[in-house]
Parts: C-alpha cells; sequence; structure tokens
C-alpha cells in the first residue's frame, strides 16, 4: 500500500474510492519443530499449507541456515514470492547474509519481493537510524535491482527515530505492531493495534512529504499467542483470543488497504523461553496461526 492512498484513512476520513484490500503475508522461521534446519522440501510443505491464505513470507537472516538458498527454489516452484533479510547487527552477520544474497539473488529476481536489512535495531538501540541508513544504501548498491528496507517497531517511525531513513529515500518501511505486547487486553487490542499503525503512518507522511508516494509501509509483525503462550499483564493468551484479533485486526488492516504480515505462520516448538521485560518466562512457542505440524488452530477467513 502506497503511503498517500492510505493516510486519508488513517486520519479518520472516508476513502475517495473504495481501495484494493492490502496483501497478507507470513513471518515465517527457517528451522523444523525439532530445531533443525528447513530444507527446500520443507519450505514448499510451508508453501503449500499457507497458499490459501497468501503467496508471500518474510525472513530474518539469509545465511541462518542456509535460508536464502533453500526457499528461494522453493518459492520459485510454489509460486511465492519472499521478503529476504539481512541480519546488520555485527559485521559477521551482515557479510554472511550479504554474501548468500549474492549468491541467490541475482536471476531470481522474480521471486524476490524485496530485501530488509535489520529487524528491530532501532527498537533495541543497536543502531542510529544514521547508521542504519547506511546499512541499507550497501545492500542496495550491491542489489540495484531489488527494493530494499527494514523493519522495526512501529513507535520508532512515529518518534522520529527513523527520519533519516526517509529523508534518505529508503522506501520499504515494515512496522511490528503488537498490542499484545503493549499489554493490550483482547477487547481493545484492535484499536491499539489501529492507533499503533496510524501514528506511524502520519508520522511518516508528514516527514516524506511530495515522497510519500513512492513509500510502501505495511505492518511487517503483528499477531497473538493461542492456548500455550504466555499472558503480558492484560493481555491474555489464548486461541479464541488470537482468533479475534485475526479477525478484527489483522482482518481490518487488510481491509483497509494495508499489508499485513502475520507473525508467525507455524508454531516453533525449538525456542527457548525468554525473560520478558517483566523478569518473568515468556513462551515463544505458540505464536503459529497454525500448529508447528502445519495443522489449523482457528478460522482464517476474513
Ligand atoms: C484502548 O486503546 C486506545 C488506543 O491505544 C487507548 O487510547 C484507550 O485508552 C484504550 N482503552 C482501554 C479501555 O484500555
Ligand atoms: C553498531 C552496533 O551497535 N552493533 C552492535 C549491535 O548489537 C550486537 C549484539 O546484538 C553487537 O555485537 C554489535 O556490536
Amino acid at each position: 500500500m502506497r503511503l498517500s492512498t492510505l493516510l486519508p484513512l488513517a486520519l479518520g476520513l472516508a476513502p475517495a474510492a473504495v481501495s484494493a484490500a492490502g496483501t497478507l503475508g507470513f513471518a515465517l522461521g527457517d528451522k523444523n519443530p525439532d530445531g533443525s534446519c528447513k530444507a527446500q522440501s520443507d519450505y514448499e510443505a510451508d508453501f503449500d499449507k499457507l497458499s490459501p491464505l497468501s503467496k508471500l513470507v518474510r525472513i530474518y537472516s539469509a545465511s541462518d541456515c542456509n535460508s536464502a538458498k533453500n526457499i528461494v527454489p522453493a518459492a520459485k516452484a510454489k509460486g511465492f514470492k519472499v521478503v529476504l533479510a539481512v541480519w546488520p547487527d555485527t559485521e559477521e552477520s551482515f557479510n554472511s547474509d550479504t554474501a548468500a544474497l549474492k549468491s541467490v539473488v541475482p536471476g531470481n529476481e522474480d521471486v524476490v519481493e524485496a530485501i530488509t536489512v535489520g529487524s528491530e535495531t532501532l527498537y533495541r538501540g543497536n543502531f542510529t537510524g544514521e547508521q542504519l541508513l547506511e546499512k541499507i544504501n550497501q545492500v542496495k548498491q550491491m542489489f540495484p535491482n531489488v527494493v530494499v528496507g527494514t523493519a522495526d517497531s512501529w513507535n520508532k517511525y512515529a518518534d522520529g527515530t527513523a527520519d533519516p531513513l526517509i529523508t534518505g529515500g529508503v522506501t520499504y518501511l515494515l512496522g511490528n505492531a503488537f498490542a499484545y505486547w503493549q499489554g493490550a487486553p483482547i477487547t481493545n487490542a484492535s484499536r491499539v493495534y489501529f492507533d499503533d499503525i496510524s501514528q506511524a503512518i502520519e508520522h511518516v507522511q508528514k516527514i516524506a512529504g511530495a515522497n510519500a508516494k513512492n513509500i510502501r509501509f505495511a505492518t511487517g509483525e503483528t499477531g497473538w499467542p493461542t492456548d500455550g503462550g504466555s499472558n503480558y499483564g492484560p493481555a491474555v493468551a489464548s486461541t479464541q483470543n488470537a482468533e479475534t484479533f485475526y479477525k478484527q485486526g489483522v482482518c481490518g488492516m487488510l481491509k483497509w488497504g494495508m499489508d499485513v504480515f502475520y507473525f508467525e505462520a507455524f508454531d516453533e516448538p525449538w525456542k527457548p523461553k525468554s525473560v520478558g521485560d517483566d523478569g518473568q518466562a515468556e513462551d515463544e512457542t505458540h505464536w503459529g496461526m497454525f500448529t508447528a505440524d502445519r495443522k489449523d488452530k482457528f478460522d482464517t477467513t476474513c
């Protein structure tokens, strides 16, 4: 979705014309349930399951688990497009991801939707906007025929941290927005999500000015944990709540014309528990729209 067409809606005005619905994509892990690396055939099985809903996925690192090398031929075979990625946080990860992309992208641009450089690096304070722009520009030079951008938390677009990207000509911006991690009760979660995205878009539009029409802004990650997940204050993990968030928040955002990547496609039971901001152990293994063995959890029609 181009920003210029979305913003009037963000401000709450009626659309001049009915705009096309947004595109649903999925965040996709690069490991099997047992923690082994996915092979091309595993990605193909993933795509077979996702195919009725979507033809677009994003990954997080091109070299981890040889994911770019394995996912690109799978995408080609199954008619999918992929947002490939560079993890720029260290010299080592930047170099191995860009090397992996150099061996995979040329000749396969038709299945590469974009390349993201960084995932929430501004949110973690790992880079300033200027530093991230430099990394993005390095990758742009390597792949002049591919759209290159980044993914970060919605509030880093809203609070000006990402301004150097906008003034620096980056045209692919993914904003992650988890009402769950903001501790929203499910009854208010979709409103929080819309509010987050609106704030991000409004600021990006303001800074971009006339260039806004060239910027693609999409939700990079959103979702809700299902039964077995951890609660986060009033945000309660349950399959029913995940369905509610999907139907109201995600389907609503798509109808509004915004592209959305759902986090995430499949449960990842290999993931270790992490410690959250509140010091509690957080389960990260129940965020899939589908189970680890690719079974439905809830009705996924919009
Ligand atoms: C619901 O979310 C909106 C947007 O973030 C917020 O302004 C409002 O206070 C919330 N309402 C409740 C009852 O939590
Ligand atoms: C430039 C910069 O701050 N890089 C740091 C990003 O974070 C990693 C750890 O996740 C550090 O090792 C880098 O030095």
